[in-house]
């Protein structure tokens, strides 16, 4: 795990603990009895410590946080003492990463020397610690409280110009590290290095640090539901106070962090989004026995809301781009969007100058069929009209290669209209999918493994987090969180007034939104597509029975009967959005949904108006009105849709509750410090949730989403531990 290699005067510790040289106990014994070592061998005047496979370290072990081998070794404080005290000069030769636990090694060394393309930061925060390991003390010593209260409790990445910038490496090199730090080892050789002793110094702004906190707490409010960041910012505050004070207000807010249930589900999160990319098909093809030629050009067909967002993403990751559109003008549309979004990503620094042209430089227009005949992928982004999708496809099916991919969200029925359907799969991208992270990939009855690996492949090349799910109807993701959406319309319908007693509720608990402001921003129109779908699908035309009540709203007949469908049918649908879309309120989009919006400031306003409508709503639909408990909100918005993530897994939808998590999370704003839908499941305990199901069903039968999942009552029945669920699921018959 260290290898230990003396070469002249100088020894050198490697670290080798693939894939990312995490400081395991073994890498931290390892790195404690090199020093030791060195020290007692009186022919070393220098010592080096890098990293094997290409990086230097990516921090602690976040596996052994909460699996210890039960190996006892030395603590990463030990370590980085023990590297500071060292009678010997250490110098740290830094690459590729440089993180977390790596960061806390560095800078307990004595002098740094850094490739320029190394990726520096302390990513703790998202994980829901603190660099405990006295990053917080040692940090702001080497730099600055101000540069300490910027990066830690941020966790952004940094590099290694802005490390040199403000002190944290003493020596930038292009190439070769490690020879860099030999020579440089040299040259400190009995040279006196007392001063280099990070915990001996103090930061150089204490002055300052009322006007640096209060800064930092406004920079990270947006992040408070979480406690890591603030306990960051009291952490490096601490710093301006004698170090081994200091340190124990570090100690001091690492254990309470290491022990709050935000850390577990945080690292949790962070294994989670790994997870999804080793997916597996029903047959026993998976990530690792399936090839899929790799995707290095695709081609967008039609345009929507969401195309430049996607078109960026290809861009970005330097793969040839072409859209087609019928228009010129849609083309050109398309392209002066995406254009925005880089010179934007430009603007806020994410891409240099160089970097946006050569984005753009990806960018073909496409007017006829002939030019994507090449194309290894083809991208449905063409009005929802199955028949016009099924045109349009087979016409490219005769154009395009035999090796084409043809992505959809109408598998089956492009499929079928096609001569290759086992290259037809769905991807859902989620908007806007220049931000969202999330990539849902949907197979289909006849799509080949190695067109799974080829789009699974794809996403990771577009940075998305790819979700492999089965296809059924619809997104998965919606439906997974449109239940939850589904009950607060219903609890507005049924005697909430005001909207934001259900949108602060989410909040509260966390959500990135509130329900109602997650409708306003995905569109009424969106939102009721998906319903006027639903009833389509049993045969009924929801807009030709409004049109018919509308015609004669006084007739008690017809308003009875266009209740009585929804209301002593099977099923009740939460037809208030609907009511509100009819009015012309389209959301966040024309000003007007929920809530309302300026157009100078479009953060949601509490809007009157929709209570009145409500009322006449209410009045035509016969609805009895009563109260509701904070409880019962919370309830029904979260625990409908765990009750679903269930259904999912048991329908094998998904393969693995980390799967559902991860949609949760990338897709719906769920906080991440709860570390997804299932693990809220799992904290919150199934038996209690299983109770409220079973409850909610017995009071509203017409609302099929609280028929309790077969999957929830038995893990909830036999107390069945999360790390199985997937694997009771996969051994249920198939429903
Ligand atoms: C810390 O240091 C605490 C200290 O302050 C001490 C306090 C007392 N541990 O992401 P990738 C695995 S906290 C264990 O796909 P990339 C990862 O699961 C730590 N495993 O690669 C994956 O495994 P698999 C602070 C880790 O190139 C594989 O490595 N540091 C760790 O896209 C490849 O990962 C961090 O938070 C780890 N620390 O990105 C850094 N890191 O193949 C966390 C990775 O089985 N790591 N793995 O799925 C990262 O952010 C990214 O991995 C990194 C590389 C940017 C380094």
């Amino acid at each position: 795990m260290v290898d230990y290699v003396q070469e002249n005067n100088i020894a050198t510790l490697w670290v080798n603990n693939p894939p990312v040289n995490s400081l395991s106990s073994n890498v931290r014994q390892g790195i404690y009895d090199g020093i030791a070592r060195a020290n007692d061998d009186p022919t070393v005047k220098a010592i080096v410590i890098a990293g094997r496979n290409r990086t230097f370290i990516a921090g602690a072990d976040i596996k052994e946080f909460s699996n210890s081998d039960g190996n006892i070794s030395v603590s990463l404080v030990e370590v980085t003492d023990q590297l500071e005290n060292s009678s010997k000069p250490v110098i740290a030769a830094i690459e590729n990463f440089c993180m977390g636990g790596g960061l806390e090694v560095a800078i307990s060394c004595h002098y740094r020397i850094a490739h320029h393309k190394t990726r520096f930061a302390f990513p703790e925060v998202n994980l829901g610690i603190l660099p405990g390991a006295t990053g917080t003390q040692r940090f702001p010593r080497l730099t600055s409280l101000r540069f300490a209260l910027d990066i830690i409790p941020s966790g952004r990445v940094f590099s290694a110009e802005e490390a040199f910038d403000n002190s944290a490496v003493d020596k930038i090199v292009d190439d070769k590290v490690y020879e860099a730090a030999l020579n440089f080892a040299s040259t400190v050789i009995d040279k006196d290095f007392n001063s280099r002793r990070t915990s001996k110094r103090s930061p150089p702004d204490t002055d300052l640090l009322g006007d640096l906190v209060s800064k930092a707490y406004v920079t990270n409010s947006k992040r408070f539901k979480e406690l890591a960041p603030k306990y960051c910012i009291k952490a490096v505050a601490a710093a301006a106070k004698p170090y081994d004070q200091g340190l124990l207000i570090e100690r001091d807010l690492a254990f309470q962090l290491f022990t709050s249930g935000q850390a577990n589900a945080l690292q949790y999160a962070f294994f989670a989004e790994r997870s999804t990319s080793k997916w597996e098909l029903p047959g026993g093809f998976n990530w690792k026995n399936t090839n899929g030629r790799p995707i290095n050009s695709v081609a967008i067909v039609g345009s929507g809301k969401m195309t430049a967002g996607i078109v960026t993403c290809f861009l970005r990751a330097k793969i040839r781009t072409f859209v087609f559109n019928t228009t010129e003008m849609a083309n050109r549309q398309v392209f002066i969007n995406s254009m925005n979004i880089l010179a934007n990503d430009r603007k806020k620094r994410r891409i240099t100058a160089e970097e946006y042209y050569i984005y753009l430089s990806y960018f073909t227009y496409a007017k006829s069929p002939k030019i994507i005949a090449k194309v290894d992928a083809v991208i449905d982004d063409l009005p929802q009209d199955v028949n016009i999708k099924r045109d349009i496809f087979q016409k490219l099916d005769r154009i395009c290669k035999p090796s084409t991919i043809f992505c959809t969200m109408e598998i089956e029925k492009i499929a079928s209209a096609t001569k290759r359907p086992k290259m037809v799969i769905g991807t859902h991208f989620f908007a806007p999918a220049n931000v969202m992270r999330l990539l849902e990939v949907e197979y289909g009855p006849e799509t080949a493994p190695r067109t799974v690996a080829a789009i699974m492949n794809m996403g990771k090349k577009i940075r998305k987090v790819s979700v492999l799910v089965s296809n059924r109807t619809g997104v998965v993701a919606n439906r997974l969180m449109g239940v939850g959406t589904d009950q607060a319309v219903f609890m507005l319908e049924d005697g909430i007034n005001d909207q934001r007693l259900i949108d602060n509720c989410m909040e509260d608990f966390g959500m990135a939104m509130g329900k109602f402001k997650t409708i306003d921003i995905i569109g009424m129109d969106a939102n009721v597509d998906v319903l006027r779908k639903t009833l389509n699908e049993q045969g009924y035309d929801l807009d030709e029975n409004r049109n018919m009540v509308r015609k004669s709203l006084n007739n008690f007949l017809h308003s009875y009967t266009y209740y009585a469908f929804f209301k002593y049918g099977s099923r009740r649908y939460p037809l208030f959005t609907y009511e509100l879309s009819v009015l012309g309120k389209k959301g966040e989009r024309n000003g007007y949904g929920y809530y309302r919006y300026t157009t100078e400031n479009r953060q949601p306003i509490y809007d009157e108006e929709i209570v009145e409508i409500l009322k006449n709503y209410r009045k035509r639909m016969g609805i009895q009105t009563r109260t509701f408990t904070y409880q019962e909100i919370f309830e029904r918005c979260l625990y409908s849709s765990v009750n679903e993530g269930f259904k999912i897994l048991e329908e094998k939808i998904a393969h693995k509750p980390q799967d559902i998590d991860v949609m949760s999370l990338m897709g719906y704003g769920f906080p991440r410090q709860v570390g997804g839908i299932m693990k809220f499941a799992e904290t919150t305990g199934t038996e209690r949730i299983y109770e409220a199901v079973c409850r909610y069903n017995k009071l509203y039968p017409d609302q099929p989403c609280w028929r309790p999942s077969k999957l929830l009552e038995r893990v909830a029945k036999e107390n069945i531990p999360m790390k199985y669920w997937g694997q009771i699921a996969n051994s249920m018959s198939k429903l």
